[in-house]
């Protein structure tokens, strides 16, 4: 049944039976439940998507994986363009980058001072380039956050597996951290051990991955040089989890929340956790740690010339962030400069297309100047009223009150409106607190069930397999943990059919 005026005006907007008129302590803000984000969690969660720049000498070899006995002078790139790549990944939208400072094959792409495996000892620019200075110099020009991966599996240090290597790994983090300015996050790797060139030693070598590390002082480290650094990996100092796979995506149920802890009791260490919990994370789980979905545009992580033809397309980069932003997480999406150290034509192309489409979807929220009607506003305030949940961020939001945990919302439209995507934002200050919800839509003359979703948290995108028209919609919150503080609310069509 569609509400009539009175009760519209009665449930939601006014504030005329309010405990304010009444003299009476106006209610205040809902109290939070169970885990929240930090400030620090709040701002990274808002940049939505950022990339990775994989890049050195694998981008040489043709490898993903080098073995550590690669001669520096294979690095060389002939058109290095720190501005072009930077502008490329800026073109996609992305609002950050994580650069591949060291990866598995030990080849810092800075002139550090703990190995001589480096840039400075390569043919590139004789020596004195700096590719983590040139990178993130042109990152702060373009205003993109500048971030770093540093592996710690090392297939070329002789002293691999040893607590010699621990001092270099730490100081490789700390010249980093102290030398190329602010850094928004620091990336570490799961991958550990196993066969390697090791100083001329070519064997294989173990770790106990997680002992060996002692991560909470290696990534303490960080803390103390980038205390506004995120922190990668569902370690003791961990501000999110990976999502326990590499393409991309994220449980349709995924909860913000997550215990970490292993099965076995040992100390936590990035990789260490199974994927399919990582994936869908913990109703309730003790921490905010949030998924990152990390995904590369093309089948590797490295340039490759025979995968320029594979680079994904605009529409399957809008559907991967619907499937992980969209369902709570971050889109971390890797694009690899070639060996002329720039960004091919056809990533480019993807990641232009791609920004569009993710623009022009949202551009037009078709809730824009429809009343919502609430079936309960806390307190009858008006600053809790379901009209907030037009206006963009987490300051402001619609709230109920403390006992009421499954309320609807619903709109009529003076003219029917065609949407194939509907979006809901957490005000997660308070906490992740629905657990389920339903929409319906109007046709006439009955509401028709037309999708569901569980988790909802800091953004649940959902999208129908074909557009639908409506000339009313429900929005049934079927259970809720808490009170419910919703912050947005929308209704969008996707300008093409993405593929
Ligand atoms: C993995 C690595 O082994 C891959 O080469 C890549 O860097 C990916 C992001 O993480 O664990």
């Amino acid at each position: 049944m569609l509400w009539t005026r009175r009760e519209f005006v009665a449930g939601s907007l006014t504030v005329a039976a309010s405990s304010v008129m009444k003299g009476v302590t106006p209610v205040g803000d809902p109290t939070s439940y169970g885990a929240t984000p930090t400030p620090l969690q709040r701002c990274w969660q808002q940049m939505e998507t950022y990339a990775f720049v994989h890049f050195g000498v694998n981008t040489f070899t043709d490898k993903e994986w080098g073995y550590g006995d690669e001669s520096p002078d294979l690095f060389n790139p002939a058109n290095f363009d720190p501005d072009q790549i930077v502008e490329s990944i800026k073109m996609g939208g992305l609002k950050g980058l994580i650069l591949t400072a060291k990866h598995h094959d030990g080849f810092c792409l800075w002139p550090t001072r703990t190995t001589e495996h480096s840039v400075r000892n390569s043919k590139w620019m004789a020596g004195k380039g700096d590719v983590v200075r040139a990178i993130s110099d042109a990152a702060r020009r373009h205003s993109v956050k500048f971030g770093i991966y540093v592996s710690p599996w090392d297939r070329n240090a002789a002293t691999y597996g040893t607590p010699t290597y621990l001092q270099m790994y730490r100081e490789q983090i700390r010249e980093l951290m102290t030398g190329y300015g602010p850094i928004f996050l620091v990336w570490f790797d799961g991958a550990n051990g196993g066969d390697g060139y090791y100083g001329g030693a070519r064997e294989t070598r173990k770790i106990d991955q997680s002992t060996y590390y002692e991560w909470s002082e290696t990534q303490a480290i960080v803390r103390n040089y980038q205390p506004s650094a995120i922190i990668h990996g569902q370690t003791v100092l961990g501000d999110m989890r990976w999502v326990g796979n590499e393409k991309g995506y994220a449980a349709e149920t995924c909860w913000e929340t997550f215990t970490p802890k292993e099965a076995n009791g040992r100390p936590l260490a990035p990789g260490g956790i199974k994927g399919s919990d990582l994936k869908t994370g913990e109703r309730h789980g003790s921490k905010w740690l949030p998924p990152e979905c990390d995904v590369s545009i093309r089948p590797g992580w490295f340039w490759h010339a025979s995968e320029d033809a594979s680079v994904k397309s605009s529409g399957e980069l809008f559907d991967l962030y619907t499937k992980s932003v969209g369902r709570g997480g971050l889109l971390l999406l890797n694009v690899p400069p070639n060996r002329d150290g720039v960004i091919c034509e056809q990533d480019r192309k993807s990641l232009v297309g791609f920004h569009r489409l993710v623009e022009r979807t949202f551009a037009h929220n078709l809730l824009e100047h429809a009343h919502l009607i609430a079936s309960n506003v806390r307190d009858r305030q008006a600053r809790f009223s379901a009209s907030h949940l037009l206006e963009a961020g987490e300051k402001t939001f619609w709230a109920t009150d403390d006992t009421v945990t499954s309320p609807t919302l619903e709109v009529r439209f003076s003219q029917a409106v065609e949407f194939d995507i509907f979006r809901l934002k957490e005000a997660t200050q308070f906490g992740q607190r629905i657990d389920a919800v339903v929409i319906d839509v109007w046709d006439g003359s009955g509401f028709r069930e037309i999708a569901q979703a569980t988790s909802i948290g800091i953004c649940r995108i959902v999208r129908l397999n074909s557009p639908v028209q409506a000339s009313g919609v429900r929005i049934r919150i079927q259970s809720s943990s808490a009170s419910v503080v919703l912050a947005e609310a929308g209704l969008y069509r996707t300008p093409v059919p993405a593929k």
